[in-house]
């Protein structure tokens, strides 16, 4: 009771006082001069919110949480999360500061409401097959924003699958997956998806090393045969797709490279992957070998990829590379030759490395270290100008680490994920200490904060077991600061139990308050598989369409459909057992309503919503064919199937558009043709 009355007492004072806190929305308190917000009289506001708040048990930073992170209706929020969603395949998109969720894109992983993969989409999902094998699911970890010169810039977005090494692209115009590439020269990857500065190449790493080319090979050659790669996806952002043609990859040790980062302004033109298996363990505890988190340890380093990608660009527009599956590869040996591959010792199982907004300092958590290291980038240029340098086994120059770090910051136990501000800070996750830690940069960040450099500043504890955490713009070359998202593996006790498999723990945390504590402000689940990696981007930059530009717009092609229906054109063709049905959908009917073939017939349906108005969607559903599609305004569809069931299908609207939307239906009839019946064979 004591505490509630102190609690009572505290929030009086604060909302009377004229916290600066209370939000400035036109139905807000109104505000004064010099910023302090006063309470209108006679509103009763202060004496509510102390009720609800003593009620509730919140203290007074709980209520500062919830005044930063509400949104009054009709207010957008600032800053756009794009967050991978793990297991689903897809992904999520999130408001901050209110963390709600916007939108989940269909990417790797049918999507019913999207109408991804059941009539619109399938042939991008199928150019993610392997083989003859539909992949229909995903395991993706790292979303990419696309770049102007190391800034994002609100165009595209990729993203890569770890399971399945496949990269897609999809488009912030319409917020839809455009393209699917599987890697041709490995099965699975981790270091992807990353962007160069202007967005020239996304880079996709290997993982777990394989012979290239998904091929064949015993343990026993593991050195010999096994190898690690990284690709360059060629980005066109004119047609807005990744070119393989234009593309390549260079072949690596078998060290399992893992993350990497492109360099910018200072490092520009490198690119940077940490590894974590230098050992080269390959495992079989069941045969008394070391088991694989005990093999890949041995050693105190493992190694950081120094890749010119300027040079490899050159090498592989000379034709010097080998064919691995139909795809241009740099052998490992033309890239120790031309000087494309350099690599340096990085601490203890690393993960990870991330580039200072400057280009001039590399960030790397040894997880069993807790320190992070700092490389320099003009230590590295000028030990591999002078020559000074090992080679491992393979022959690659190894330059001593000595020799190219700058500094070393003991922030605490599992170090996992660098971000950045723009007060000179740097941001490391602390996967065992459940953490964030703060530490001071140098360089000529010093001059942003009165610390000394390269100093742990502060810690905030976070709920739990963090893997990434993301700031503001805090991967380019100017971050904002402001926020700060952890990423949280485990949820634990924060959520109402809902059974043995947890949501994870999305934490936003306020950064902005230099020289105050971080604060803690909102937790919010994430209940449809793990996410690892995501970007937070001013929503500003984004300029989405409302409705698609014209109507009949196809948005796989970006541009009007040769199929497009206008109103008073829609009919139904036969040509032979081909049939084509042309149809328009505005509120609330199709045209035509009835669509009367014969079973046998192949189909192919065209279907052009033709309205205008801003959130003017209809679905569209057949029964039995698996057929559900979501057109936008102005959206043009086209699907096909064989009328191999005969019967009556109501087709409807499963988009709640309108008064009449129960109304917006029509009757597919297949009749069956002679000595069959409908539907069940007997
Ligand atoms: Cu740390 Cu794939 Cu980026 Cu997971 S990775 S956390
Ligand atoms: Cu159109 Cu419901």
């Amino acid at each position: 009771m004591k505490r509630n009355v102190l609690v009572l007492t505290i929030l009086t004072f604060l909302i009377i006082a004229g916290c600066s806190l209370v939000p400035q929305s036109p139905e807000g308190p109104a505000v004064q001069e010099g910023g302090e917000a006063v309470v209108p009289a006679g509103s009763g506001l202060s004496a509510d919110a102390a009720t609800i708040a003593q009620t509730r048990g919140l203290s007074p930073d709980d209520v500062t949480a919830a005044l930063r992170t509400y949104m009054p209706t009709g207010v957008h929020d600032d800053y756009l999360i794009f967050a991978s969603g793990g297991h689903s395949g897809q992904v999520m998109v999130i408001g901050v500061p209110s963390m709600r969720l916007l939108k989940v894109i269909g990417v790797f992983t049918p999507e019913p409401w999207q109408g991804w993969g059941y009539g619109a989409g399938n042939e991008v999902l199928d150019a993610g097959n392997i083989g003859d094998k539909e992949i229909r699911w995903a395991d993706t970890h790292h979303p990419a924003l696309s770049e102007t010169g190391g800034d994002y810039d609100g165009q595209f977005l990729f993203i890569n699958d770890k399971a399945n090494a496949r990269v897609a692209v999809i488009d912030l115009r319409d917020f839809e997956t455009k393209q699917i590439l599987k890697n041709p020269v490995a099965l699975n990857d981790h270091g992807g998806a990353m962007v160069t500065p202007n967005t020239d190449y996304v880079i996709e790493g290997g993982q777990y090393a394989a012979p290239l080319g998904w091929e064949y090979a015993v343990l026993d050659e593991y050195n010999d045969t096994y190898r690690g790669m990284v690709t360059f996806w060629k980005f066109d952002r004119d047609s807005g797709r990744l070119d393989p043609n234009r593309s390549f990859a260079i072949e690596l040790p078998p060290y399992w490279q893992d993350l990497c980062d492109a360099g910018k302004l200072a490092s520009d033109g490198w690119v940077f992957c940490n590894s974590f298996n230098a050992e080269r363990a390959t495992g079989g505890i069941e045969d008394g070998n070391p088991p694989f988190e005990a093999g890949a340890s041995q050693g105190d380093t493992d190694m950081m990829h120094l890749i010119n990608l300027v040079k490899a660009e050159e090498v592989f527009e000379a034709g010097s590379t080998i064919e691995v599956n139909g795809f241009a590869v740099i052998s490992l040996q033309t890239a120790i030759d031309e000087g494309i591959l350099y690599m340096t010792p990085e601490p203890k199982s690393p993960h990870g490395v991330d580039i200072t907004p400057d280009g001039e300092f590399l960030v790397v958590s040894g997880k069993l270290d807790p320190h992070v290291t700092i490389y320099s980038f003009d230590k590295m240029m000028a030990t591999i100008e002078a020559g000074q340098w090992d080679t491992d086994d393979y022959g690659v120059p190894v330059l001593a680490l000595d020799d190219v770090t700058e500094a070393r910051v003991e922030v605490g136990l599992g170090p996992l994920h660098t971000q950045f501000d723009d007060q000179g800070y740097a941001y490391t996750s602390l996967f065992l200490d459940s953490a964030v830690a703060r530490w001071s940069m140098g360089g000529d960040f010093a001059e942003l904060h009165p610390e000394e450099p390269w100093q742990l500043v502060s810690k905030i504890s976070v709920h739990y077991n963090i893997g990434h955490l993301l700031t503001a713009e805090g991967d380019t070359v100017s971050p904002d600061g402001k926020y700060l998202v952890a990423m949280n593996k485990w949820a634990i006790d924060r959520f109402a139990n809902v059974g043995p498999l947890l949501p994870q723990n999305f934490q936003l945390i306020d950064i902005d308050n230099i020289g105050d504590a971080m604060q803690l402000l909102y937790d919010m689940p994430i209940g449809l598989g793990e996410p690892h990696y995501a970007q937070m981007i001013e929503y500003a930059k984004l300029s989405p369409w409302e409705v698609y530009p014209e109507i009949g717009w196809d948005s796989h092609s970006q541009s009007v459909s040769p199929n497009a229906v206008q109103p008073g054109e829609e009919k139904i063709v036969r040509n032979g057992n081909e049939v084509e049905v042309f149809m328009t959908a505005v509120r609330s009917h199709f045209t035509p309503e009835h669509v009367e073939i014969q079973q046998g017939d192949h189909v192919t349906w065209h279907i052009t919503n033709i309205e205008r108005a801003y959130d003017a969607t209809h679905g569209f559903s057949i029964p039995a064919y698996n057929i559900n599609l979501s057109l936008e305004p102005g959206e043009a569809i086209t699907f096909e199937f064989d009328a191999d069931q005969a019967g009556v299908f109501s087709y409807y609207c499963t988009e709640f558009c309108s008064a009449l939307h129960l109304e917006m239906t029509g009757y597919l009839l297949i009749e069956p043709s002679s000595g069959s019946t409908a539907m069940v064979d007997e």
